[in-house]
């Protein structure tokens, strides 16, 4: 199998690697693509000395079987359809073929792709972590409404993101973030659209509609940023469909494959951000009513945003096509 990582020297891609190796997702030959600025890097991996290659037209037309591609949006445009003309799958992390019709949005424990492109679409990571618990919920009971408020690392944001937070912390202005993220909460993730909601937000809504497969559910959402280096953490506020109490919904939360509950109050004990970091499952507790409105539930949920919000739901991907192909057992 002829796997290759594009933008393999930045934090995803770094964590892909990882991921790769961790699960041991088999291969017979790798190669590491980066822009033109970190080609010529070495990397090593399993044991084994790596030059990673400067992402070209030429290069991306040579067939790979599988393409794990964390090179941003524009790149992605332009170089996941030479990989898919030339044969291969592509796992794209951006956010450039997510909302197109003939592409599949997919979280593993939640969808399946349907395969009529072989670009495949990683959500948005406040996304993939937030939908995972919603599936019981919509299998169970049905869902007619969800309202998210994002708690978002700055990982999110990549090593710009992190640089900002720790030059903060040493009295130095931002150059990622438009105000300090040190000491202070923005509710701004990225561009602001005419209607006031930003593009994360716009993200959140319609990826959350198209990977449940529920078109007409209402969803809305703030998305914020945090002073915390990783693990996005979600309050997810959820109108089911049929009546609930708390603990259908805690039992439901708790089968699901992925899931861990973490729900005893009495004891200090729910999803913290430090304990989700380095962790592949999804966290959620503080499970309660909501008495303001009619079945409707509070979900705290945190998760690793570069693993099961990024690398590792794209490697999942890549596991389960195997799987699905007989190459693994
Ligand atoms: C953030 N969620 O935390 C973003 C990062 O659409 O894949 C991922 C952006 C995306 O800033």
């Amino acid at each position: 199998m002829k796997l290759a990582i594009a933008g393999a020297t930045g934090l995803v891609g770094t964590k892909m690697m990882e991921v790769v190796e961790r699960r041991n997702i088999p291969f017979d030959e790798l190669t590491l693509f980066s822009s033109k600025k970190s080609a010529g890097q070495a990397i090593t991996f399993k044991g084994r000395d790596y030059e990673v290659q400067e992402l070209t037209e030429a290069r991306a037309a040579e067939h790979y079987d599988y393409v794990l591609m964390s090179a941003g949006g524009s790149t992605s445009l332009k170089f996941s359809p030479i990989f898919e003309a030339a044969g291969a799958v592509v796992i794209d992390n951006s956010s450039a073929f997510r909302m197109q019709e003939d592409i599949d949005l997919v979280v593993p424990e939640v969808n399946k792709p349907k395969l009529d492109r072989t670009i495949i679409a990683n959500p948005n990571c406040s996304t993939i972590q937030s939908v995972v618990p919603l599936k019981p919920l919509a299998e169970t009971f049905g869902l007619t409404r969800v309202a998210y408020t994002t708690y978002q690392a700055v990982s999110g944001s990549g090593l710009a993101g992190l640089n900002d937070l720790r030059e903060g912390a040493k009295g130095e202005a931002p150059t990622n973030y438009p105000h300090p993220i040190h000491n202070n909460v923005l509710p701004h993730i990225d561009v602001f659209q005419e209607d006031g909601y930003t593009k994360e937000e716009v993200k959140m809504i319609d990826e959350t509609k198209k990977i449940l497969n529920l078109p007409d559910l209402r969803v809305t959402a703030t998305c914020v940023r945090v002073p915390v280096e990783d693990s996005h953490s979600v309050a997810i506020n959820v109108t089911l469909a049929r009546p609930a109490t708390a603990e259908q919904v805690r039992e439901a939360l708790s089968q699901q494959q992925g899931v861990v509950l973490i729900d005893d109050v009495q004891n200090n004990e729910y999803p913290l951000a430090i304990n989700a970091t380095g962790r592949d499952e999804v966290f959620v507790g503080r499970i309660r009513e909501d008495e303001s409105l009619d079945n409707t539930f509070h979900i705290w949920c945190t998760a690793d945003n570069l693993l099961k919000g990024a690398a590792l739901n794209a490697v999942q991907i890549l596991e389960a096509l195997l799987k699905e192909r007989g190459e693994v057992s």
